[in-house]
C-alpha cells in the first residue's frame, strides 16, 4: 500500500465482494485531453481546460464511484521540458503522482500521432511498477480505417496492460476504459463517500475557474503567465450572496496593463465569464472582485508558487 492511501481513512460502507478501488494517473504530453477526459469521466467540470496546451499545473483528482469499484483519477500537469521553475515544478507534480498510482493512463493524441514529446513521456513510465494502459484519446479526429494501425503503432510502444481508444469530447468507449482500468485495480475498499467528486477545496476550483476565464480571454504569452490568488471568500448572512476577492498576478506591467484592457474592459469581461461559471459550480449567487498585480518573473520564484499553489 502506498503512503498516500494509508493517510486516507477508508469510508465506513460495506462494498459488494470483489470491490476494486485505487488511483488511476493521467499523464502524457500538454494538450492531448488528459482534464477533458477526467471531467468527462466524473461527469463534472472538476479541472479547468483549453485550447493552449501547459494549462494543468497542480495534481488534483476527480472520483468516480461505481457499485464495483471507485477509481480515484489524478490529473496532472503535462510532461514536458521545462523552461522556468514553475515547469520544473509541475513536471515534479506529475512523476510524484506516477509514484502513487496503481494504474498509469497514458494518453496520446490519436490526430497527432506519436510525437517525441510523447516518446519521452512513455520513457518515463520505465521506472514505474504499476500497469500502464494507452489511452488514444480524439480518436473523433482519426480518419476512418486508420484505428486499428494506429492501435498497433501505440501497442508497440511499450509493454502496455491494453491500448484503449476513447474520446474525451463524444464520451466514445469511456465505459470500456473504465471496464479496463478496473479490471486492473487491487481489491480494496470504498476510499471516499460516493458523493464526493474531487479533493479540491471549493477555492481552489474556483481559483482555477478564474484563470480559466482568464485564459479563454487572452492571447500569445498572457495566458502562461498568470496565477490567481483568492484572498477574501466569505458569505455574506442573509444575503445569499458569496464574496469573493482574488488577484490575478502576472509577470510584467505591460501584461498588467493587457489583462486589464482599455477602461477595464478586459478585467470586466473575465470577472463576467468567470461568475457565470463560478455560480454553476457553487450554486450561490457571487460577487467577484477582481484585482491586477505584477509580481515580476514569479514562475522563477519559489516562494510565490509556493503562495500560489500551496500543498
Ligand atoms: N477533438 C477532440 N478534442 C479534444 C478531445 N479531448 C480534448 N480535446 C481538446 O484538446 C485541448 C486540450 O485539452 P485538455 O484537456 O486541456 O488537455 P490536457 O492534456 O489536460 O492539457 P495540459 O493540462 O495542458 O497538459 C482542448 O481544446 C480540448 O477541447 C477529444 O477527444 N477530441
Ligand atoms: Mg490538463
Amino acid at each position: 500500500m502506498s503512503e498516500a492511501k494509508d493517510r486516507i481513512p477508508a469510508f465506513p460502507s460495506s462494498p459488494v465482494p470483489g470491490f476494486r478501488s485505487g488511483f488511476a494517473v493521467l499523464i502524457g504530453r500538454p494538450g492531448v485531453g488528459k482534464s477533458t477526459l477526467l471531467n468527462r469521466l466524473v461527469g463534472q467540470k472538476v479541472a479547468i481546460t483549453a485550447a493552449v496546451p501547459q494549462i494543468t499545473r497542480t495534481r488534483l483528482s476527480g472520483i468516480l464511484t461505481l457499485p464495483y469499484t471507485q477509481i480515484v483519477f489524478v490529473d496532472t500537469p503535462g510532461l514536458h521540458r521545462p523552461r522556468h521553475r514553475l515547469g520544473e515544478w509541475m513536471v515534479e507534480q506529475s512523476v510524484r503522482a506516477l509514484r502513487d498510482a496503481d494504474v498509469v493512463l497514458l494518453v496520446l493524441d490519436a490526430g497527432d500521432g506519436v510525437t517525441p514529446e510523447d516518446r519521452a513521456a512513455i520513457a518515463r513510465l520505465g521506472g514505474v511498477r504499476a500497469p500502464a494502459l494507452a489511452v488514444l484519446n480524439k480518436i473523433d479526429r482519426l480518419p476512418p480505417g486508420e484505428m486499428v494501425a494506429r492501435l498497433a503503432a501505440v501497442g508497440g510502444l511499450h509493454a502496455f496492460a491494453g491500448v484503449v481508444p476513447v474520446s474525451g469530447l463524444t464520451g466514445a468507449n469511456l465505459d470500456g476504459l473504465v471496464q479496463a482500468i478496473a479490471g486492473l485495480l487491487p481489491e480494496g475498499p470504498q476510499y471516499f463517500p460516493p458523493e464526493m467528486v474531487t479533493d479540491q477545496p471549493e477555492q481552489a476550483l474556483v481559483r482555477e475557474l478564474i484563470r480559466e476565464a482568464a485564459i479563454k480571454s487572452t492571447r500569445e504569452e498572457l495566458p502562461y503567465g498568470i496565477a490567481v490568488e483568492i484572498e477574501e471568500f466569505t458569505r455574506r448572512e442573509g444575503k445569499d450572496l458569496l464574496y469573493i476577492r482574488a488577484t490575478l498576478h502576472v509577470e510584467r506591467d505591460a501584461h498588467k496593463k493587457m489583462l486589464i484592457g482599455k477602461d477595464g474592459r478586459m478585467l470586466r469581461a473575465i470577472g463576467q465569464r468567470a461568475r457565470g461559471d463560478i455560480e454553476t459550480l457553487l450554486h450561490s449567487r457571487i460577487y467577484l472582485d477582481l484585482w491586477v498585480k505584477t509580481s515580476k518573473g514569479w514562475r522563477e520564484r519559489e516562494e510565490l508558487i509556493k503562495t500560489f499553489y500551496p500543498e
